[in-house]
């Protein structure tokens, strides 16, 4: 039935003009009846759909408010989203995977809500996660990988962002160290990655993203006005988030299966092309000292490398970075 749906959706989406009922039940395979109880169960979760006597059907709107369903439906993906979860609000779509890893769900389980009352960051950090404006989603991972290798996961997703927004607009998305992505110089989105391991294995990753996406200024809370934007500011269009949804999965099944195919070397090509800062002098002070240097890219196990004017290649675990003039500061 939800396969049958896909496809439909598929056909529907693939076809420039109308496509015909009697079309689509060869394709698919059924009655026409049984094509028009899908179109309805469609306009049910939210499709418009056009229907146009001898020319067929055509989907003229998506559906604006996101479900499991829709969600579902339009994802074309082996085996992310396969179990996948959307709560109208929660607390954090965290806790919720930690407690779904916990009761054995699977690998590629994702877990999205409209909105979040209790959205984290980092260090116990608060995420703003306000309603129907972003992308506040939970994925469960279960990676054959030592518990060394996790923050691969992380530069990873971040290269996921990039390339998505980069893809589906004219913006120009940058990754700023560790994990936030920026667009003019803007936090658009960061990245959570809590891990259960054992010494030499990793038990589960809940590898958590916050994305803004069609926020205007004004809902953007004051103390982070100056250093958060979102893609909707940046671009001055409204985006779907069902399918950004789809779009950020899609990319982060394909671009994980060769990471654990073929290692990290891709990946830490593509991070470095998206890095924010990378090539430029910056201002670096760690515990014991304050320096200049140039930022050269990342180490495969998710260190900085900067490099001091005369010459020696530092490797940051924990820094903090003047990111400069015009640039984001923290
Ligand atoms: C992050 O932390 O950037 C990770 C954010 C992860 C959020 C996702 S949403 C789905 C999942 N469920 C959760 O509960 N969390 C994850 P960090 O680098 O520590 O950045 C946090 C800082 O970013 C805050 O201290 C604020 O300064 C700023 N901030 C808070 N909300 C923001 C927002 N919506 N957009 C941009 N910046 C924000």
């Amino acid at each position: 039935m939800e396969s049958t749906r896909k496809q439909l959706i598929d056909l529907l989406e693939n076809e420039q003009g109308h496509i015909s009922g009697q079309q689509l039940s060869e394709a698919l395979n059924i009655s026409r009846t049984a094509v028009w109880k899908h179109m309805n169960e469609l306009k049910k979760d939210g499709y418009e759909i056009e229907a146009v006597r001898r020319k067929g059907y055509k989907i003229v709107s998506y559906p604006d408010k996101i479900s499991g369903n829709t969600l579902q439906w339009g994802l074309d993906t082996a085996w992310i989203g396969q179990q996948l979860y959307h709560y109208d609000q929660v607390e954090s779509t965290q806790d919720i995977v930690h407690q779904m890893a916990k009761q054995g769900k699977p690998h590629g389980t994702v877990v999205i809500a409209d909105e979040q009352v209790k959205g984290k960051g980092r260090m116990a950090r608060e995420w703003h996660s306000p309603q129907g404006k972003g992308i506040w989603m939970s994925i469960l991972l279960r990676p054959p990988l030592p518990p060394v290798q996790a923050p691969q996961i992380t530069l990873l997703t971040a290269t996921v962002l990039a390339e998505m927004v980069a893809a589906e607009s004219t913006l120009d998305p940058q990754i700023k160290w560790p994990n936030d992505i920026l667009v003019n110089h803007k936090k658009v989105s960061g990245i959570l990655t809590e891990m259960q391991a054992e010494q030499d294995r990793i038990q589960y990753i809940v590898l958590g993203i916050g994305m803004n996406v069609n926020q205007d200024a004004v809902d953007l809370p004051p103390a982070i006005a100056h250093k958060a934007s979102s893609l909707k500011e940046e671009s001055g269009m409204e985006w779907n988030i069902q399918r950004t949804i789809q779009s950020i999965l899609r990319t982060f099944e394909t671009t994980y299966d060769q990471f654990i195919d073929k290692g990290f070397e891709q990946v830490k090509a593509k991070w470095e092309h998206y890095g924010y800062r990378i090539g430029e002098r910056v201002t670096i002070s760690t515990m014991r000292d304050t320096w200049e240097a140039t930022l050269i890219g990342i180490e495969s196990d998710g260190a900085l490398r900067a490099k001091r004017d005369y010459g020696k290649v530092e490797k940051l675990y924990s820094a903090e970075i003047h990111w400069g003039e015009g640039g984001y500061d923290a």
